[in-house]
């Protein structure tokens, strides 16, 4: 990939920017088009249906009413009944009531505001943040904290090495790798599906070249996990070791034990930079608790050989070797573990800040690690300052509704969920994402009113009593900006927004003027004028740091403006390797600790102070196992992000049926008479949903792999005895905390059983609008 002209010049072109790519727009002709951006190499296919699908009559063309809520009953009926459409008037003046009502008698701690999800890309426009600006400026929300990607990983990571979002944005780049790295160790893959997307635009892609490159110089990867397809190269430089969903940290340990016995660790490394390999080793070998934790002790755990442990814990001593972490592995049960135990081990080896060793936290989650551009900071639009300090972990939400007032615990501290009366969500799908989706039905029914922007009648939308439709990105001006990528995106409408959609900003604005804080909120700009001061106040702060810049209107005009690529090889954590005195991290100890004082101190059972091996709540090892012998994954879908486009032409062109693919090992299936193509009921004791096998080789026995996305389909919202038609797997997973430290999500801790489904299969509901009333 080459970066032909001066960054900081601008660039003629006109981009669509999507979180998954940027997409050359054609206005000519009869109807606009979009094809993939001549610069990108790996262009994402998913982009190419998203014109077509924001012209579906899926879009919500009108403000809606649940008809119960308007005719009083307040808290049943959600996702039952038909709604009433009605005027931006009369649907801004129930808003606007409802938070005057909902403040005055319960004061803003009563809103929950959290609105998890990804938007769409676009500093301005970005729903999440616009929703965050306008309750601030009316007193305040309960908000949440972390994500639902790295739950568990962000809170334990600052007191182990740093802060996540940091190590995000430092990975080494893919070309330092393929000059260094000579042993690519990974555990959950390398999942290029996953890095078609950056929060905010992968405008160039980066992973699957990177890949190649590390491959062409003869790098050897041993790909750790239970599905072939997370490593997408062929098989002739990859080792495949399938092991069981969930037991990573077992095998890490057995690394480092292997590593520890045969004295292979670097003591001159452990020594300057890092504290507390005393508190961890006995554990490892056995001292404090009577178990070693050998290769054998890991083969009975994980299924992967004892013999394979002992040879590759040499191989990562014996050569420049990186061991890589997906971020799958931390949405789990006690999902701090591998996280922990992954970066003890590369201390273990002492590559840590070397280029092309040590650990990567996610070669593949996103295209911005491994990237070759400069990290530099972006245009921002500012949310304002929240008055309400009450929080959740994100993944928390159901508890919040369930059980206001009672105690939780967070990070070193016990905290209580408030006692919510108001939900507004713009810009996230929780009917999507969210675990045991029939147990969030019961806790949507205690809030007295639930608002939502969306731009589709998705489950989410249908089970708000007042739905307000947004545009999409096509349908209005922006900035595209992500970190570490190659442009700086003029995002020019491209379309009229169907019926009367209008955007988050205009309808906050709205609002605001009629709750009087209209001056706090819009600071007199309209949206044009925003994009100018962001623009502007980004262009001054880069010619403070000596570049220079083209103005809004040079920029606005030609298209793009090219952005830097690292001027030095970017090499995670060399700055502490060079000199951890000027550059400390910020632990406590300004080290790596391989035993945490401070995470000891906070006295959790379930997140001790060092990387230890739990038996996950439900796994192939579980006496759950009996009943439902299947470990179903959860990942991310390849032909879409998230439930995003879900009812797009190239996302159900993968479809079987209609309903969304489940992979089953070839055993499984020939066990439970399933032949590929056929419908099954995927089920447990929390829900069952429908799905189209899919039967592979390529996925270890005991394991299916259900992505998300599917818009969710229940035959009925609540009652768990009937499917869920269409085939997410929230249906299915636990709705529990990864540990008391992080309480992230542990989506991927789930026992399932499958089989083949006999009766008619029912039609789908999933892409229809919902019925419309008279008022
Ligand atoms: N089982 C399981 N569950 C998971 C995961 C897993 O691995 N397994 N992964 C989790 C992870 S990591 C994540 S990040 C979440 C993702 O969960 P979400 O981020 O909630 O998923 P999206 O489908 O992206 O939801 C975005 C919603 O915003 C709407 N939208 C887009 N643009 C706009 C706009 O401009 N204005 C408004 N008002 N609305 C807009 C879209 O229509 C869509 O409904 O899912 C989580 N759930
Ligand atoms: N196309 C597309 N890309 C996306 C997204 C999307 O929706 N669509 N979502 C984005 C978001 S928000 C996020 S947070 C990232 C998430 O990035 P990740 O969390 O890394 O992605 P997943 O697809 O959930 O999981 C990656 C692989 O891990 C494997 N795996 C699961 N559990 C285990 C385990 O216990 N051990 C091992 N060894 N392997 C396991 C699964 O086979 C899976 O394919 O992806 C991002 N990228
Ligand atoms: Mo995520």
């Amino acid at each position: 990939m080459s970066a032909p002209a001066q960054p900081f010049t601008t660039v003629d072109c006109d981009l669509a920017v999507a979180h998954w790519g940027a997409y050359e727009i054609s206005r000519g002709g009869p109807a606009p088009a979009l094809a993939p951006w001549r610069e990108d190499r790996d262009p994402s296919p998913i982009g190419l249906s998203m014109l077509d699908a924001y012209r579906s009559p899926l879009r919500i063309q009108r403000p809606a009413v649940r008809k119960g809520w308007l005719d009083g009953r307040r808290r049943s009926g959600r996702g039952e009944e038909p709604f009433v459409e009605v005027s931006w008037e009369t649907a801004l003046e129930l808003v606007a009531g409802e938070l005057r009502r909902v403040t005055a008698a319960h004061g803003n701690q009563a809103i929950f505001g959290g609105s998890y999800g990804w938007s769409s890309a676009g500093r301005f426009h970005h729903a999440q943040s616009q929703v965050h600006r306008f309750l601030n400026a009316l007193g305040g929300y309960v908000r949440h904290t972390d994500s639902y990607s790295l739950g568990a990983g962000r809170v334990v990571t600052p007191h182990i090495v740093a802060d996540l979002d940091e190590l995000k944005d430092s990975h080494t780049s893919w070309e330092v790798l393929a000059r260094h790295t000579r042993l690519f160790v990974t555990f959950g893959g390398v999942v290029t599906k996953n890095a078609q997307v950056n929060a905010g635009g992968a405008m160039t892609h980066f992973a699957p070249g990177g890949l190649e490159a590390l491959s062409a110089n003869g790098c050897k990867f041993v790909h750790i996990g239970p599905v072939r397809a997370d490593l997408p190269l062929p098989d002739a430089s990859v080792e495949w070791v399938p092991i069981r969903p969930n037991t990573d940290t077992a095998v890490m340990l057995a690394l480092a034990h292997e590593v520890l016995v045969h004295n292979l660790q670097d003591d001159a490394f452990l020594q300057k930079y890092t504290t507390g390999l005393e508190k961890w080793k006995p554990y490892v070998l056995g001292a404090s608790d009577g178990v070693a934790k050998t290769p054998a002790w890991a083969e009975a755990i994980s299924g992967m050989p004892a013999a394979r442990i002992a040879s590759l814990a040499r191989e990562l001593a014996a050569t420049r070797s990186l061991v890589n972490v997906s971020w799958s592995l931390q949405r789990a049960d006690h999902g701090e573990q591998p996280f922990w135990a992954c970066i003890a081990l590369a201390a273990l080896l002492g590559q840590v800040g070397l280029p092309g060793g040590g650990f990567g936290i996610g070669y593949g989650p996103a295209n911005v690690m491994g990237s070759p551009y400069e990290k530099i900071p972006g245009p921002t639009f500012s949310q304002g300052r929240n008055a309400v300090s009450a929080f959740i972990p994100c993944a928390r939400i159901a508890d919040l509704l369930l059980h206001p007032n009672e105690t939780f615990d967070y990070n070193g501290s016990p905290r209580v969920y408030p006692d919510i009366r108001l939900v507004y969500w713009a810009g996230g799908n929780p009917f999507h994402h969210h675990q045991d989706l029939h147990r969030l039905v019961q806790a949507w029914a205690r809030p007295e009113v639930v608002i939502c922007h969306e731009q589709v009648w998705n489950f989410h939308a249908k089970m708000a009593d007042i739905v307000l439709p947004a545009t999409s990105t096509l349908e209005r001006d922006d900035l595209g900006f992500s970190s570490r990528e190659s442009l700086l995106v003029a995002m020019r409408k491209l379309e009229q927004a169907p019926g009367e959609a209008r955007d988050d900003y205009d309808i906050f604005a709205d609002l605001s003027q009629r709750l009087g804080v209209a001056e706090v909120f819009t600071e007199g700009r309209t949206s044009a004028q925003w994009l100018r001061q962001i623009y502007g106040s980004w262009a001054d702060k880069m010619r403070e740091r000596g570049q220079a810049v083209p103005d809004y209107d040079a920029f606005w005009q030609a298209g793009a403006v090219r952005l830097p690529l690292s001027t030095k090889p970017a090499v995670m954590l060399h700055e502490f390797r060079a000199d951890p005195q000027a550059h400390p991290l910020k632990t406590p100890s300004g080290r790596i600790e391989l035993f945490s004082e401070r995470v000891a101190a906070f006295g959790y059972e379930d997140c001790p102070g060092f990387a230890k091996w739990f038996e996950p709540a439900e796994w192939l090892g579980a006496a759950k196992a009996k009943q439902y012998p299947l470990h179903m994954l959860s990942d991310q879908p390849l032909t879409k992000l998230h439930s995003q486009l879900d009812f797009s032409s190239y996302s159900r062109s993968k479809k079987i049926a209609g309903r969304e693919p489940v992979v089953i090992s070839t055993a499984d299936a020939a066990a439970r008479g399933i032949a590929d193509g056929d419908i099954v009921r995927v089920f447990n004791d929390r829900g069952s949903c429908l799905a189209g096998a899919v039967v592979s080789d390529g996925i270890l026995a005991g394991v299916v792999k259900l992505s998300t996305g599917a818009w969710w389909d229940p035959e009925r919202a609540g009652d768990a005895s009937l499917p869920d038609r269409h085939g997410n797997p929230n249906t299915l997973t636990r709705d529990a905390g990864a540990s008391r430290l992080s309480q992230g999500c542990s989506a991927q801790t789930c026992l399932v059983q499958v089989e083949k489904y006999r009766g008619a299969v029912p039609a789908m509901r999933a892409y229809e609008p919902p019925e419309f009333a008279q008022p």
